[in-house]
């Protein structure tokens, strides 16, 4: 696993090796316990029948309620890890993502967040009222920027087929998907350079929907949002395709282009 850059990583991370070690454990206990009634209760000569159990109730009582717990402890700690990493009531900020064939668009808010928008996902509220984006190109690579030490919540949406939304340095991905806005959230701890990509056979560019990822001072966030916010790519909404996949800027005409012009 890559060392975690983010908080939630940490969580992440944890869980990933607890349950190797839980699954290591009862491999081991199990393998031991064959080989030894194997060799235990063999038989030994060819006039001799060894013992037959069957019918054992306490012993079968205790082969179903043991993995029944079992899973109960996965379960548990697995609710516990997804709470961590999905559902932050206040984040710092949000940034609605959007992929579409074959690219991504950011849209980060400007100005005050409400994140009680955040509550209702599929109406038409956002937690800004003005948005500035970057959309890239299946030969452009867009860049996220991410403040460091600040929860930022992503907003997943897809106006075309289901993509896929990860980091690896982040320990986490998620499906992007037409219809429906899923959503996480990551603290950054790290400030440094990072890639991302869509894990989800999209079609024929997929492989090219990459991303990167620069994990900034707050200050220098900031200051990158305030400076997209005077070039020409501000909406009042974010740009997230859906019915409108068609006519926003960025979403299709780019990705249109390339596919026309530039496949070999
Ligand atoms: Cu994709």
């Amino acid at each position: 696993m890559p060392s975690p850059a983010t908080e939630q990583g940490e969580s992440t991370l944890a869980l990933w090796q607890g349950a190797w070690l839980a699954a290591l454990l009862t491999g081991v206990l199990v393998w031991a316990l064959i080989f030894w009634v194997v060799w235990r209760y063999r038989r030994r000569s060819d006039d001799e029948i060894p013992i037959q159990t069957r019918y054992n109730l306490p012993l079968e009582i205790f082969y179903t309620v043991a993995p029944i717990i079992m899973v109960i402890v996965f379960f548990s700690h697995t609710v516990r890890v997804q709470n961590i990493v999905l559902d932050d009531p206040t984040p710092d900020n949000t940034i609605e993502v959007v992929g579409q064939q074959w690219s991504w668009t950011f849209n980060y808010g400007v100005g005050e967040q409400d994140p009680s928008a955040n509550d209702v996902l599929d109406d038409d509220e956002y937690a800004y009222d003005q948005y500035a984006y970057t959309v890239g190109t299946a030969s452009d690579i867009p860049t996220l920027v991410l403040p460091v030490d600040q929860t930022t919540r992503f907003n997943l949406y897809s106006p075309d087929v289901i993509h896929d939304f990860g980091v690896p340095a982040f320990l986490i991905k998620m499906d992007v998907i037409p219809g429906r806005v899923n959503h996480y959230q990551v603290t950054p701890t790290e400030i440094g350079t990072y890639s991302g990509k869509c894990y989800e056979l999209c079609g024929v560019y997929h492989s090219r929907m990459l991303f990167n990822v620069e994990v900034v001072s707050q200050e220098e966030y900031a200051a990158y949002v305030d400076e997209l916010a005077q070039t020409e790519n501000t909406s009042d909404g974010p740009l997230i395709g859906g019915e409108n996949a068609d006519t926003q800027v960025g979403l299709t005409d780019e990705a249109d282009e390339y596919a026309e012009g530039d496949a070999e």
